[in-house]
């Protein structure tokens, strides 16, 4: 137990823990102070609570046989399994909980990374497939009663990540370490592989999932997002297509990623891509799928939390060198009908995303969460935006990659 001294400080501290406890029992309260928008992601009162949290957990370090010593810090933006990186010594690990809500067998997460770290063993050796470390009773998933499963990997000495592709070349190096994954992958037999998330790229079930939440949602904020739904409702070639291509024997299916942001690209001193990391969401899957979360999250200059949508943009340049990164390592598998839906991948991606934010703000939020009022509404807005410049620039765009 926690003891604190009496006197002026005393109750300095006494009132700091009660502000830091209303915060996390009511993270949205307009009593709580913002963060300047940069530094929200990471200094959150989330990331307050994911320091304190692993305080209370010295079994787990016992578990993966770490000292107790090590110091632990909240990492990286994730908005679904909580990560903290742990530095001992020469070592530095990362842990991860998984989100037992979102993944309902956490342990068909580890069984598919073995699965394919033992493939890629064999197959290429040289690529630093990033697998579960085994705990002291030689498991890679440990359960803690109360706390949830938690994995670690090793840190990759040297390397960093990126929340936005600060020039097309990084954008290229994102993709194309994106696309050698698939193709390192190609010969694997895909259907061998859990669907951890089952339908979760299927826009068919988003699209029904985003229908209940028109009809069973917070009635308050439907009325509210009424500009927004109208502005979706002008895309439903979208989902239409994805109908066609789910039945397109052409469309094959591949081990994917699922979550093909430049923030899951390791990077090395130099700026060169090392590996893809987050693999949680590797399964079954259409290239659609990664292409266009890339083409999603380094299209423009801003990210899915930026505010202000007139940042909001499409750089040609970037939709360039991406497609390039891809086809230079995918170019050769992808079919005629696949090599058809480039631009489409992305406009396919921005729209899963906008409703499934969408669907979340008027369900108040249960998946993503908040760290302020109206934020799914913000990020769903700022993602139609972004497939309103995509769709106008589709004819430019796909004019500037007829020659590859
Ligand atoms: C989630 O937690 P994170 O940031 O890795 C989500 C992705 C979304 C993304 C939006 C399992 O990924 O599908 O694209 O948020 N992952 C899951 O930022 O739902
Ligand atoms: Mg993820």
């Amino acid at each position: 137990m926690l003891k604190v001294a009496d006197g002026v400080g005393g109750t300095m501290v006494k009132l700091f823990i009660a502000g830091l406890r209303f915060a996390i029992l009511f993270p949205d309260s307009p009593f709580i102070p913002r963060l300047p928008a940069g530094f929200r992601n990471y200094y959150s009162i989330s990331f307050i609570f994911r320091a304190l949290c692993l305080h209370m957990e010295p079994e787990l370090y016992s578990a993966f046989g770490l000292d107790a010593h090590c110091p632990a810090l909240p990492f990286g933006p994730g908005l679904i399994n909580t990560t903290w990186k742990i530095d001992c010594g020469e070592r530095s690990y990362i842990l991860q909980r998984i989100n037992d809500k979102v993944f309902p067998h956490p342990a068909q997460i580890v069984e598919n990374m073995c699965a394919l770290g033992s493939y890629l063993e064999k197959t290429a050796p040289a690529y630093p497939f990033i697998k579960p470390l085994p705990a002291k009773d030689g498991s890679r998933l440990v359960h803690l009663e109360g706390s949830g499963y938690f994995r670690l990997t090793s840190f990759v000495d040297g390397s960093h990540t990126l929340r936005v592709a600060e020039d097309p070349d990084m954008a290229y190096e994102a993709s194309r370490q994106f696309g050698h994954f698939m193709r390192l992958l190609s010969g694997f037999p895909a259907g061998r592989l859990h669907a951890t998330l089952p339908g979760f790229h299927d826009l068919g079930l988003r699209q029904a999932q985003f229908e209940s939440a028109l009809v069973r949602g917070d009635a308050l904020r439907i009325a509210e997002a009424g500009e927004l739904i109208h502005a979706i409702r002008r895309f439903a070639c979208i989902p239409e297509r994805f109908e066609r291509i789910r039945n397109d024997r052409q469309f094959i299916l591949r081990v994917t990623h699922h979550d093909s942001k430049i923030s899951n690209v390791l990077f090395d001193g130099q700026g060169k891509g090392i590996c893809v990391i987050d693999l949680d969401t590797v399964m079954p899957g259409r290239f659609i799928s990664d292409l266009g979360d890339l083409l999603r999250t380094c299209l423009s200059p801003v990210s899915e939390e930026e505010r202000d949508y007139g940042l909001v943009a499409v750089r040609p340049a970037y939709f360039e060198a991406i497609v390039r990164g891809w086809l230079d390592e995918m170019g050769d598998e992808l079919s005629r009908d696949e090599l058809d839906h480039l631009v489409y991948a992305g406009k396919f991606m921005c729209y899963m995303q906008a409703i499934r934010f969408l669907t979340d703000y008027l369900l108040h939020d249960p998946y993503y969460g908040s760290d302020y009022p109206g934020h799914n509404l913000v990020r769903a807005g700022n993602q139609i935006v972004l497939l309103e410049r995509l769709a106008e620039k589709e004819a430019m765009l796909n004019d500037l990659i007829k020659r590859y």
